[in-house]
Order: C-alpha cells, then structure tokens, then sequence
C-alpha cells in the first residue's frame, strides 16, 4: 500500500469520507486521494514522494504559485506576534482601505472565514436591506453550503427551491429560486412573478462549479438591468473570479458593477479568509452599525490578513501580472482545443483568463443542462491517465483547471503533451 492508500484508510475512520471537503475524495472519478506533503510553485509533492504539477492551486488561492516567499514571510513575521487577539487590529483597516480604494463600488467590506460566510452574510444583508424574503440563483452555480442556497440544482426555472442537501429544511430554501445560467429570460420570468418578493438575484459571473462556462455577451449587463427594474439587488459572487479575472475581478473584466460582491479564496492566499462587500447604504445595516447580524471570533485573523495583504498588494503593485497570466490561460487552454480539433475529437474547452475546463461533452457547454451532459466517466479515465502523466487536475469534470504565475511554459508544454498522448490513444475510444 502506498502512504496515501495508508492514510486514506485511516481517515476514512475518523473523518467523513476520509476528507474534510468532499470534493477531495476523489468520488466523483474513483481510486485514493493523494495525501500532499508539500507544495512548491506549480508543482504539489505527495507523502508517497511523488511530484505533480498542479492545476488545483488549492481552488483558486495561490495565484502566486504555491509556497511563495513573499506571502511567507509576511505569516511568519505575524505568527511572532501572536496568532489571534479578538481584537481589532491596525491590518485588518489596511485590508479594507486596499480593497476599497482599489474598487470603487465596494465602499465598505466586512472579513470572515470562508466563501460560504461570505454568501451567507451577503445574502442576509440583501435580505436586511430590501425587507425582502426571496433570492434567485442559478442551476449549476454553487455558493458555499449555506442552507438557502444548497437548493437542489434543477436545470430548469424552479419557483421554490428543493433541498439539494439532507438536513436542509424545505423552510430554508422555500424563498430560493433558481434561472438557468445565461438565459436573461429565465430571470425575467421569476422576477415578473415575485419581483417585489425577490431581495437578490446572486451569480457567479464566470460559473466555475459547474466546470468553467463563461457569461454570455450582455448576460451580465441584463442581471443589472432586470435587478434595476425590479428594486433587487445583484450579488456577484467572486469567491473564485475575484482578484483572478483581474484586480477587480469580473466586475472590472466585464464591466458590470453589482450590488454586493462575496470574495474569498485569492484574498486569503491559501488562509481561511472570506469577505462581502459593496455600496455603504446596504453595509452599514451589518451590525454592530445596523440591525442585520453576523460576527466571527477569527473574522479579520491578524496571520490571515498578513497572507491575504501580502498575495493583494504584490498583484495591485503588478497589474502585467494578469495580461501575463491571461496569456498564459489562451495559450494553454486554446492549445488544447486546437489539439481536441487536430485529433478531430467532439469536446469542448472553455475558458476565459486563467480559468478552463475540457468537458467531454459534445455540444457547446452555456449552462448546467449542456454541463451535465458531459461523460464523467471519460473524464475519470482523462483524469487518471494525466495523473499518471505527473498533472494533478481538479478531480471533477464540473470543476476548473487554475494557472498561476508559478506556471512555466515548460509545464505547459507537459500538459499538452500529455493530452496529445491522452487523444492519440485512450481519447479514441469509442467517442
Ligand atoms: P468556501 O466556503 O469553500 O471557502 O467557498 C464557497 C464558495 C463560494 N462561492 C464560490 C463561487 C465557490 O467556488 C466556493 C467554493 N469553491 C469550491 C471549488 N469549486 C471549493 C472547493 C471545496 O469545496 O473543497
């Protein structure tokens, strides 16, 4: 038994599923888990001693590369000053003096510990705000495991959400509603029936859970418009577009400017730091300046905010960081639709900046209907013929492939060499 194989079975008797994040079971495709010993600019090294170059980047965070010294060294200098007071602190105000002075429509911010407080909060807000009961998502997109958004992932137009989790209450998810990803009539159909019910209307503006399927021309723009004419508000939730896409995020790639806006993972730079933010007027209802509550005993951590402000402002001081990384993204992930092309093979890449996903799916991929048509089952034989290969992917066809400054054109080229292998050989099986 390799140590993976040995730990895996361990955990699996004292951890649910052997992880403490489903995903990472590797469910979804089959075989163990790699237990990771270290990680190092692109590549990952498992307990086995096995190295692997990384597309994970932890879900998005390290968008330095792993392990990166200048994050480092600003979480050991905090860590010698004490690792949590319960206090405020001077690094807490200079976070959000950086994000604010750095996006205009987020006048205010508040920190917490994940995506998923994030959203939770951000919804709770539109809700203390509005005086309105009802939000709308869209099938496919996932929000973190808060109770009202974990709503079963229909892919068509649902009035009232069902349970996509045991112990979620239908209570929990009665005023959640959910449109189809990238069809502007789909929300327009639900605001014309509870518009003045409806507080939010919450989106991922690059869908990345679903595997990567980006807005179409003027989808997001109409969100706005439809928000503007029934009196709700937009949540772009940029827990993983934020800081990616751009320094501002999809709001600034697109051009768009929500409401609220939930980040979380980049701003952490691999600690547990989520956070929502937007126009004063809705902050300033969050307690203890108004009515709507939310609190966090590690909220604004001091070792956390150091991580999270030393990744922000090394990419505020390099804004060629993302022209760099977008150019990486297109050579890579437009590489290997030219590869899918040249091997004259069905299946769609999609990408946008540094963000992709193969799915093998014979029609174009726009919302989570075309998503789920993919063949999970090729995609676990992808999977594992590329992780013998030495590339460690997301392991789920409905996740993303993420790149990192620490990316070389040397891994580029292994990976695309690996996918050629793939499609010369296994990929021709009966498509
Ligand atoms: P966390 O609570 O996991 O920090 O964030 C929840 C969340 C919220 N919003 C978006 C758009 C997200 O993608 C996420 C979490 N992303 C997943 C990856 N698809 C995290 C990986 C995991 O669940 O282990």
């Amino acid at each position: 038994m390799t140590k993976s194989e040995q730990l895996f079975a361990r955990a699996k008797k004292r951890i649910p599923g052997g992880v403490n994040s489903p995903v990472r079971a590797f469910g979804s495709i089959g075989g163990t888990p790699r237990f990771i010993a270290r990680a190092d600019g692109s590549h990952m090294t498992d307990v086995d001693g096995n190295t692997y170059l990384d597309y994970i980047c932890s879900w998005g965070p390290m968008i330095l590369g792993h392990n990166s010294e200048l994050v480092r060294e600003q979480v050991r200098r905090a860590c010698e000053r004490g690792l949590s007071y319960g206090c405020a602190t001077e690094i807490e105000v200079e976070m959000a003096e950086l994000i604010c002075e750095s996006i205009p429509f987020v006048e205010m911010i508040r920190m917490v510990n994940s995506g998923t407080e994030a959203v939770m909060s951000a919804i709770r807000a539109a809700r203390g705000f509005t005086g309105r009961d009802k939000i709308i998502k869209f099938a496919g997109c996932y929000h973190g495991h808060t109770d009202s958004v974990l709503v079963s992932a229909g892919s068509g137009v649902m009035t009232s959400g069902s349970p996509d989790s045991a112990g979620v209450t239908k209570g929990c998810v009665q005023d959640t509603m959910t449109a189809v990803y990238n069809d502007l009539e789909s929300v327009e159909s639900l605001l014309a029936q509870a518009g003045d019910q409806v507080a939010a209307v919450i989106v991922e503006p690059v869908a990345a859970n679903m595997g990567v399927v980006p807005p179409k021309e003027g989808f997001l723009a109409g969100l706005r418009r439809l928000c503007d004419a029934y009196g709700a508000l937009l949540i772009f939730d940029e827990v993983i577009t934020g800081f990616r896409l751009s320094f501002g995020g999809a709001a600034e790639y697109f051009g768009v400017t929500p409401d609220l806006v939930t980040y979380g993972k980049i701003i952490g730079a691999g600690m547990p730091v989520g956070a929502y933010g937007g126009r004063r007027e809705i902050m300033e209802m969050v307690a203890p300046s108004g009515p709507v509550y939310q609190a966090g005993t590690l909220s604004g951590n001091p070792v956390a905010m150091a991580a999270g402000l030393a990744q922000l402002s090394y990419l505020k001081e390099h804004p060629e960081f993302y022209q760099a990384l977008e150019e990486k993204g297109k050579d890579l992930y437009g590489s290997m639709q030219a590869l899918l092309e040249k091997a004259n093979l069905p299946w769609q890449v999609n990408y946008i900046a540094s963000l992709g996903s193969l799915f093998f799916a014979k029609e174009a991929v726009q919302d989570y209907t075309s998503a789920k048509a993919s063949d999970t089952e090729r995609f676990a034989g992808y999977f594992h013929f590329m992780l013998q290969e030495g590339i460690h992917l997301a392991p789920s066809q409905f996740e993303a492939m993420f790149l990192s400054g620490a990316h070389t054109r040397e891994d580029l080229d292994v990976t695309l060499a690996a996918l050629e292998k793939y499609l010369a050989g296994e990929g021709q099986r009966s498509v």
